[in-house]
């Protein structure tokens, strides 16, 4: 590797000139990089994963397995009068790094950062060979065992390099070189700060150093420099610890983020040149959480609601650019939360940089998840996790919460081969484990809140487990995986009549919603966008309605990936009020009309606006999302008025066939859209100028992103109109899913062909004269699964193709196909569409007659030609 292209000159001579400032700079560009599954060379820059595609690919499992990134780094000789460290603020999740195939350092878990001394493994004056291997693989003694997210492999962060003097503040520790700004006493009048540095001399003499910290306020202001003498022996690191109080403090909130600064420096005794600095904001603030005040901050209740965030991000994996991380908070705060939680693990430092200054109260927690493993080394790595969590991003006002675990008994309730001593066994670790998680988490820091997050099961409270943080979240999710939207309320007031001290946040809820789908008659499965507006809303007043409640955090601000996922668009949780490129859902905007306080109106249906009604009686629902009492409606010429409800203005219309211009307002703003209103009654009438397409075997309607085309819900036939004869809408056994929730192979459009009407006799369009194309859309929904999947989603069966279903397809009494046997002639949960040209003196039927099994049918479209 001759090339300069791929030799990284340390650019170390103007920074040696200066002695002092250490120097970051950040290694991301230009690395060769290769894998196990692909030994050919890439170049590639970091931020990077190799799972950014393989993880929404069809019918394999994405690469968990080794990665290599190599490149030549040049060193001058004067380097040797510095320290050379690697920063690397995740990667996920064995990395072992080589200098010069010396190995300088490993480093366990994907989530939090670590630095390696390189300074003893370089040669100076010549190029020095970098090789970082990361692993991705499945590993029992490192979480996440196993979650319903992608565990992306690779460089993933920022790489940084950074080069000291030989006196400098400690880096090579869990807090990567973080000095730790505690705040334990703050009110009104006054806040104790302390600020813990530790110093290292690398150099072969003692030393006598001055240590500083220089406090800023929030105006920038220097208020107060704090000094020590230090003197350091070759080869001793030590704490220098200040503190420091505040009159009149400018508290940290929300709605006020404001923050101070700390530089901390170190200098020789009778020197001003500063031989090291590091610098950290820091807020100062205090809350307090119980059953009776809920959530208190700088004393003012508070209600907290906002969202959950993971860190993928449409074709990047988790690879993103920080200017990512910021614009998703941002669209977080301008939703109007003020709180969220990085599930399921620490996320970017950039994420709790910008929460600081938007705003935005944080649950950060460890990737603890659905399982643990009985060893020590699993036990040891999920503390380590914690302490770097803490001790990394301690200084962060906006971090309230230290989360713990995340429904730790999923799988085990699910698990139906392990036996009752292997249960006990896995509770007991699993105990044991939340204990020193709890331990460690309150040594650290014991001003922040531990929490831990539960899914709906009775063995959380039976074994102790929940007891043992000091605030409980429930993940619900009643109205999607258990019965019934009110069944939320009643939960939690049995919980709180059975633990009235434990403080209650609701850490998880919400329905899938696919904006392709959209009904006004919406049901749990549907993955209509209404569905999950009815559910949010349901939410949302009954966590108001309950005081001991102090908040909530919808599932999830964005969809995101999740490899074993078959949900309406297979691989993806769509649960996100946003899509997985930030496109936002109706839901958003209802949060933002529920949330903020400036005025708000818009008008829902963005992915709504064609209405296909069945006659001029038939009302059309126009939601408007607003905060005002009342909003007015203009339709056309005409103009409505309706009351304000739960954050919500319908308004049932009753329009003739055509566009229709919507503008709504509450008098100081304004939002419009048009709607297409077109009668069922007359599609068969207008065929020639129309296509009628229609989404079999359910009541919603789907549109294909692709070519704009809306797929109406299904009627049964009705003379002088079309529709189904017989049979009944198909609904696989053991899911929850309307249709099957398996992915359908070869097309975009998965829940067109999900959904269908099974043991159909027959569809019909009393259409006139002429010729026609009639394409029919099916998909063979029986398959044999290997996998059990916990979120319910799929299930497995097993049948023979003989036992399949065989049909005729007839029409208009003449038999087109004959014996169509879907899983034999085209594969199992595969799209199939077939087109037939015909001709009719009137009317068109067609007919499907069995052979074996029960016909189905999820799709028809019928052309005039
Ligand atoms: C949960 C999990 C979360 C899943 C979510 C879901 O309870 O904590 O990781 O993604 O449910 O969508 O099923």
């Amino acid at each position: 590797m001759k090339s300069a292209y791929f030799l990284f000159i340390i650019n170390l001579l103007c920074s040696l000139n200066l002695a002092a400032q250490r120097n970051i700079q950040t290694i991301n560009s230009a690395w060769e990089f290769s894998s196990e599954k692909n030994e050919k060379t890439e170049i590639v820059n970091i931020p990077h994963t190799w799972n950014a595609e393989d993880a929404f690919l069809d019918g394999k499992e994405y690469f968990r397995g080794k990665g290599t990134y190599k490149k030549s780094l040049f060193v001058p000789q004067e380097g040797q009068q510095k320290r050379a460290f690697l920063k690397f603020e995740g990667s996920n999740q064995i990395t072992t790094v080589y200098v010069n195939e010396k190995k300088v350092g490993e480093h366990r878990g994907g989530y939090t950062g670590f630095v390696f001394d390189i300074s003893e493994a370089l040669n100076y004056g010549e190029a020095n060979q970098l090789r970082i291997v990361v692993d991705n693989a499945h590993n029992t003694d490192i979480p996440p065992l196993d979650a319903d997210f992608n565990f992306y492999g690779g460089i993933y962060r920022d790489l940084q390099l950074i080069l000291t003097n030989q006196i400098h503040f400690e880096l090579e520790n869990e807090a990567t070189g973080n000095m730790l700004i505690k705040t334990p006493k703050v009110s009104k009048e006054k806040a104790s700060i302390s600020f813990e540095t530790k110093i290292a001399n690398h150099s072969k003499v003692s030393k006598n150093l001055k240590v500083s910290v220089d406090i800023f306020n929030p105006e920038k202001q220097k208020i107060e420099t704090l000094t020590k003498q230090v003197q350091l022996s070759p080869a001793e690191t030590k704490s220098v610890n200040f503190s420091k109080e505040i009159t009149d403090p400018e508290l940290w909130s929300p709605d006020s983020p404001k923050l101070y600064e700390a530089i901390a420096k170190i200098s020789e005794e009778n020197s001003e040149e500063i031989l090291d600095e590091i610098d950290s904001k820091f807020g100062l603030r205090w809350f307090e959480v119980s059953t009776e005040k809920g959530f208190i901050l700088n004393g003012k209740p508070i209600k907290l609601i906002g969202a959950n965030r993971h860190q993928d991000f449409e074709d990047l994996g988790n690879a993103l650019p920080n200017k990512i991380h910021r614009s998703d908070y941002k669209i977080i705060k301008e939703m109007g939360a003020n709180v969220i939680r990085t599930a399921h693990y620490p996320q970017d430092p950039e994420v709790y940089r910008i929460c600081d200054e938007l705003g935005l109260l944080v649950w950060t927690e460890v990737p603890v998840i659905n399982d643990v493993t009985d060893t020590d080394a699993y036990h040891k790595v999920s503390l380590k996790m914690q302490r770097e969590q803490i001790l990394q991003f301690y200084n962060h006002p906006s971090i309230v919460m230290w989360g713990l675990m995340n429904e730790i008994f999923i799988r085990l309730v699910f698990n139906n081969q392990m036996t009752e001593e292997e249960k006990k066994a896995k509770i007991k670790t699993t105990v044991a484990l939340a204990e020193k998680l709890e331990k460690e988490t309150k040594s650290l820091d014991p001003d922040r809140l531990s929490v831990m997050a539960l899914h709906e099961n009775e063995l959380y409270n039976v074994t102790g487990i929940a007891d043992i943080p000091d605030v409980i979240g429930w993940n619900l999710y009643f109205g999607w995986y258990s019965p019934g939207l009110e069944s939320f309320g009643e939960f939690l007031d049995e919980q709180h009549k059975r633990y009235p001290n434990r403080p209650l946040f609701i850490s998880e809820y919400g329905p899938g919603a696919d904006s392709r789908i959209q009904t006004n008659d919406p049901k749990p499965w549907d993955y209509s966008e209404a569905y999950q507006l009815k559910l949010h809303r349901s939410y949302i007043n009954q966590v108001l309605e309950r005081d001991y409640v102090f908040g909530m955090t919808a599932w999830n601000f964005a969809d995101f990936g999740s490899s074993f996922r078959q949900d309406s668009r297979p691989y993806i949780n769509q649960k996100g009020l946003v899509n997985m490129d930030r496109s936002k859902k109706d839901i958003y905007h209802y949060y933002q009309a529920r949330l903020l306080e400036e005025p708000f109106i818009y008008i829902a249906g963005k992915n709504y606006e064609k209405r296909y009604p069945k006659n001029e009686n038939e009302s059309i629902e126009i939601t408007v999302f607003s905060n005002a009492k009342e909003v007015k409606l203009k339709v056309d010429n005409a103009e409505f008025t309706s009351e304000v409800e739960d954050g919500i203005a319908l308004f049932k219309l009753s329009l003739p066939e055509g566009k229709h211009q919507l503008v709504a307002t509450d008098e100081k703003l304004f939002h419009s859209r048009e709607i297409i209103v077109k009668f069922r009654k007359n599609l068969v009438a207008e065929i020639d100028q129309n296509a009628i397409l229609v989404n079999v075997g359910t009541h919603v309607n789907f549109t294909d992103e692709t070519t704009g085309e809306t797929w109406i819900s299904d009627q049964e036939y009705k003379e002088g109109s079309f529709g189904y004869v017989g049979g009944e809408v198909y609904q696989k056994s053991s899911s929850k899913f309307q249709g099957t929730a398996s992915d359908i192979q070869g097309t975009e459009n998965d829940p067109l062909f999900q959904t269908m009407q099974e043991g159909i006799e027959a569809y019909k369009f009393d259409v006139e004269k002429g010729k026609y194309r009639v394409t029919l859309l099916f998909a063979e929904p029986e398959y044999n699964a290997s996998e059990e999947n916990i979120y319910n989603l799929s299930e497995a069966e097993k049948k023979n193709i003989t036992d399949l279903r065989s049909f005729d397809i007839k029409i208009n009494r003449k038999t087109l196909s004959r014996d169509l046997n879907l899983a034999r002639d085209y594969g199992r949960l595969q799209a199939v569409e077939i087109s037939y040209e015909i001709k009719t003196d009137a009317g068109i039927e067609i007919k499907f007659d069995d052979n074996s099994g029960n016909a189905l049918l999820s799709g028809i479209k019928l052309e005039k030609l």
